[in-house]
């Protein structure tokens, strides 16, 4: 296994730790000089097996490179705007801000590098960013000057009206012009996750190879000789990414079988498979599966429930349709999660098998360790990153941070949650909330907000509230609701929530409906419903009476009881929409 890239943080995740490139912060107006790079000369260029990389450094680019060695080829990292020149097949999965990315592009001379070698109609893909930074401007923290390719300014989805932002997940592509690349795709499902976009215009039709629907029609993709670039992530993008992936790589193959498929036509509703691994009592990192978070065996021997090894697991569930993978290190609160070797380990392993989006969390918190010296969350959350997470998940240090911020009003920069979140994007940062169900005969009976349930409590009572929990040597309840701290923590940058029950996990008797409503109208971030799946019913009923955008289950999938397949077949029947594969 190839060791982490050194500046590579991560799939999507934008910005990086330690680094001048912030995702969504201080954004720089980058200048748009249009000056032909005279001294740039161009070296002999290499093997057929070689794409050479350009990852200026400011984010993860991680899961690119596992996709472009898994497909059987070698890397070139572009090192100066020579080496833009010489490649052969330029792969640009831009990260980070549009305007600081255009700063370090102009800063380097790479902005020039590359005019230059899309004017010399030289292979290239860009990727998300890559794509956005064609156009003559972007909205994001500017206007801001792109590289002056492409006809059209960057703008932000509007939430005005509602629309859920940012546009996270796997959406349909619409063809419109017939390349090599998109062959077999039209109305496949592929992973976006963004705020920006292009849209198409008069002046920018001939660009256009394929359009996606969200809230309006943007530009999804563009082909033009052999300049190509996709708003979405081909490297997590399952089969059918990393079938357009090879066809840039050796464009004349046919790329890998594009997959049998339902036609696609919105954003799906996503399955995903969690995995919640700790260390048994003889040390293996096991995954594992509680009743109501005891993960211990009813038997005399008390063993931890060991159900499977977790990169095995998780490359099965990839395998088996699942939309996204997480990985919940359930003891990362008792020792440093850096010391957590063997899980930064299986997320590396992880990372090379997996073409979904990957979840980490558990233990992302400041830390100091036993010699003293201090760690911050931030710090933590880098290290899962450039071990091959997507997406980072938060649960106690959230809670934390939500309460401060109700009693005082005042964000003050300084949580977990608003430091990832401002330097990698908050698309990167999932809130995992661990409620327990507290029934009350009143709603006056409680500050917090409750919800009229639909099975009355054990003494007849009619109405609950949703009682937060933090893991800190046993699971303490906190003084904030579920409903609560969904609502702070949106406000405070968490791009997605993940909104477990502890009544319900293990339990197999269906998501709990009441909560997941409550929370799922209250935000405007996706809500991912968790806990208590136990047949493919409890997934229709999840997305038919709630605004949940994804469904979570872990028991059922490692007992194997009910297959991924299973629940997606009987969704589409529902008439819900999935990722087919
Ligand atoms: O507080 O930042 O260190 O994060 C700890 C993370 O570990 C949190 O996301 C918390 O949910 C999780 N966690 C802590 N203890 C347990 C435990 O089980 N003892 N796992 C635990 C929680 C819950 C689910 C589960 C669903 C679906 N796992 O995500 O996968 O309930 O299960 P089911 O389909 O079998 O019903 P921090």
């Amino acid at each position: 296994m190839p060791p982490p890239p050194p500046p590579s943080q991560g799939a999507m995740a934008t910005g990086a730790a330690n680094h001048p490139l912030p995702c969504s912060v201080g954004r720089p107006k980058g200048t748009n000089q249009r000056r032909r790079p005279a001294s740039l000369s161009v070296r002999a260029s290499s093997d057929a097996n070689t794409v050479t990389l350009l990852d200026y450094g400011a984010g993860n680019v991680r899961s690119v490179r596992n996709a472009i060695r898994h497909l059987g080829f070698n890397i070139r990292d572009v090192r100066s705007p020579e080496d833009i020149l010489a490649a052969d097949r330029l792969v640009f999965p831009g990260v980070g801000a549009f305007g600081s990315a255009m700063d370090v592009l102009n800063r380097t001379g790479m902005a020039d590098a590359l005019r230059e070698y899309i004017r010399r109609d030289r292979p290239f893909l860009g990727i998300c960013l890559g794509l956005q930074l064609l156009f003559d401007s972007s909205e994001e923290n500017g206007p801001v000057s792109g590289l002056g390719v492409i006809p059209g300014v960057v703008r932000r989805f509007d939430s005005s009206e509602g629309l859920i932002v940012p546009h996270i997940g796997w959406n349909a592509l619409q063809i419109t012009k017939d390349t090599q690349l998109l062959q077999g795709a039209d109305g496949h499902h592929v992973y976006f996750v963004h705020s920006y976009h292009a849209l198409p215009s008069d002046a920018n039709r001939d660009w256009i190879s394929s359009t996606c629907n969200y809230g309006e029609s943007f530009i999804s993709s563009i082909s033009m000789g052999n300049i190509e670039a996709v708003q979405f992530h081909p490297e997590k993008s399952g089969a059918t990414g990393l079938s357009i992936f090879e066809k840039f790589l050796s464009p004349n193959s046919s790329g890998a079988k594009a997959p049998a498929h339902r036609k696609a036509s919105k954003l799906a509703k996503r399955v995903i498979a969690c995995l919640d691994v700790r260390s048994n009592d003889n040390g293996d990192l096991v995954v594992t599966k509680g009743d109501q978070y005891d993960v211990r065996d009813h038997s005399s021997s008390k063993e931890v429930r060991n159900l499977g090894k977790p990169v095995e697991l998780a490359s099965q569930y990839y395998i088996d349709g699942a939309d996204e993978v997480s990985f919940l290190n359930i003891t990362g609160f008792r020792a440093f999660p850096l010391g957590d070797l063997p899980m930064l380990e299986v997320l590396r392993c992880a990372s090379e098998k997996v073409f979904v989006p990957l979840t980490v969390g558990g233990g992302i918190r400041d830390f100091t360790d036993g010699s003293g010296r201090y760690y911050s969350s931030l710090e933590v959350a880098s290290e899962y990153f450039r071990s091959g997470a997507d997406k980072i998940s938060i649960g106690s240090d959230a809670v934390f941070a939500a309460e401060a911020y109700l009693q005082t009003g005042v964000k003050t920069g300084k949580s977990s949650l608003e430091q990832i979140s401002r330097v990698y994007g908050n698309q990167a940062v999932v809130v995992s909330i661990d409620p327990r169900r507290v029934y009350v005969k009143s709603p006056d009976e409680v500050q917090f907000r409750t919800v009229k349930v639909s099975s009355k409590g054990p003494l007849g009572e009619e109405y609950a509230w949703y009682q937060c929990t933090v893991v800190s040597g046993g699971r303490d309840s906190r003084p904030i609701g579920a409903y609560e701290l969904a609502k702070a923590v949106e406000e405070l940058g968490a791009g997605e929530i993940l909104l477990n029950c502890i009544d319900c996990d293990g339990q197999g008797g269906g998501f709990d409906i009441d909560l997941i409503k409550m929370v799922s109208d209250a935000v405007t971030i996706p809500v991912i419903a968790s806990s208590g799946a136990g047949s493919v019913e409890h997934f229709s009923e999840v997305f038919e009476k709630t605004n949940a955008s994804a469904a979570l289950a872990a028991g059922i999938f490692h007992r194997k009881e009910v297959p991924i397949l299973a629940v997606k077949e009987h969704l589409v029947d529902s008439g819900v929409e999935v990722r087919m594969q």
